[in-house]
């Protein structure tokens, strides 16, 4: 394959309702929408980074300027054709903007797939055509309005619940949503904002049988998670220091964790994210796949991967109308708690034309004969 041009749509998309973790509050997305073509055909992937720099140092504009002055440039100057397969090792001169690199590489693998009439389940080796769907439950003002939102929810069919926890909004609205349903498989994600000092009060979530307490302490800290983890019952899973197979590996090792949040933007891309898959079967680690609040291009990846049979827990996958009141995509249905793996080649799914119109806020051509190649 040979990359001969891309786009670069910048998109602006109200969330159905604000989201809000220990990251802040989101109302809306600024996404950075990646079309790639090929002498062999086109692809699509979405970049997940934010429009700040709040869960990782990328954020969407920078994510568009390295691809546009580095990556790029850097593909349009292969002059021998190219596998999806290898992106990964050819932006690897560039270091990090692991979002920004994911996004480029996934366009590549649509185009390919399509090209060749795969889809992406079954290149990565995915067996489920239906993955379990879980959702995400943002902090709310108190007990009662979690426990009304969980219910709701519930209702729409979720069997898995992921409820956002931050210092003062936890133990007690833990223990409000677990008494409301006994029976419901429930995790809490703590987004960094605890310290080894809470060790007590966070000990106090081991009754309520959580699946995992993800990322309770500051990303860097991978000893203090380590500590932690041998005073709590439940199980620590990591997500933001989880960059590459060897930070999954140290961590899994150190004890730091023993469920993986699997996220393929925050590694860079689906070469690196089959490398962590492969790495958490090979030390029986707990992993799940992560979300970041995508469009249903992301989604599409996100599920996809999720069809394999080593992924043990339900991920943050849940139904388009979670967040959009119109997908970007044809939009992804919950159907007896599960969401269905995409049949069609590629990613399976595609940008709506009138959704890139109405909710596009800038575009961006660049073409390999216009771009002085990088060396
Ligand atoms: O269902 O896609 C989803 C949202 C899952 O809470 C979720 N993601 O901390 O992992 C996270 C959080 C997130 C969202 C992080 C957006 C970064 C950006």
């Amino acid at each position: 394959m040979r990359l001969e041009a891309v786009e670069l749509h910048r998109l602006e998309m109200p969330l159905v309702r604000p989201f809000r973790s220990a990251h802040g509050e989101r109302t809306s997305r600024d996404v950075l929408v990646v079309r790639v073509v090929c002498d062999e055909g086109e692809g699509w992937a979405e970049c997940v980074a934010e429009p700040d720099p709040s869960y990782s140092p990328e954020y969407t504009a920078g994510a568009q300027a390295v691809l546009e002055d580095h990556l790029i440039p850097r593909l349009f100057g292969i002059s021998e054709p190219f596998e999806a397969s290898s992106v990964r090792g050819l932006l690897s001169p560039v270091v990090g903007h692991p979002m920004a690199k994911a996004a480029i590489e996934v366009a590549l693998w649509d185009a390919q797939l399509r090209s060749q009439g795969q889809r992406l389940a079954d290149a990565l080796g995915g067996i489920r055509p239906l993955v379990p769907a879980g959702v995400v439950v943002g902090i709310g003002a108190d007990a009662a309005t979690m426990v009304a939102e969980v219910a709701d929810r519930v209702e729409e069919g979720y069997r898995r619940v992921k409820l956002k926890i931050a210092p003062g909004a936890d133990v007690e609205r833990v223990r409000a949503v677990r008494e409301a349903f006994p029976d419901l498989a429930l995790q809490v994600d703590g987004n960094g904002a605890y310290s080894v000092a809470d060790a007590l009060l966070l000990s106090k979530l081991d009754e309520f049988e959580l699946q995992y307490l993800e990322q309770p302490l500051a990303p860097d800290d991978w000893l203090a998670s380590a500590r932690l983890a041998s005073q709590l019952r439940t199980p620590i899973c990591l997500d933001e220091p989880l960059v590459s197979a060897v930070s999954v590996g140290q961590c899994l090792d150190l004890g730091a964790c023993s469920v993986v949040n699997l996220k393929v933007g925050r590694v860079g891309g689906l070469q690196e994210a089959m490398d962590v898959y492969r790495l958490c079967i090979e030390r029986r680690a707990g992993l799940w796949v992560g979300g970041m609040l995508e469009t249903g291009l992301g989604r599409a990846v996100n599920v996809a991967l999720a069809s394999l049979a080593g992924f043990t827990m339900p991920g943050d996958l849940s139904a388009s109308s979670r967040y959009w009141h119109e997908d970007l995509t044809e939009p992804f249905e919950l159907k007896d708690g599960c969401l269905a793996v995409p049949t069609d080649t590629g990613l399976g799914v595609a940008p709506r034309p009138d959704m890139l119109r109405k909710n596009r806020r800038s575009v961006k051509l660049m073409k390999r004969e216009e771009i002085r190649a990088k060396p």
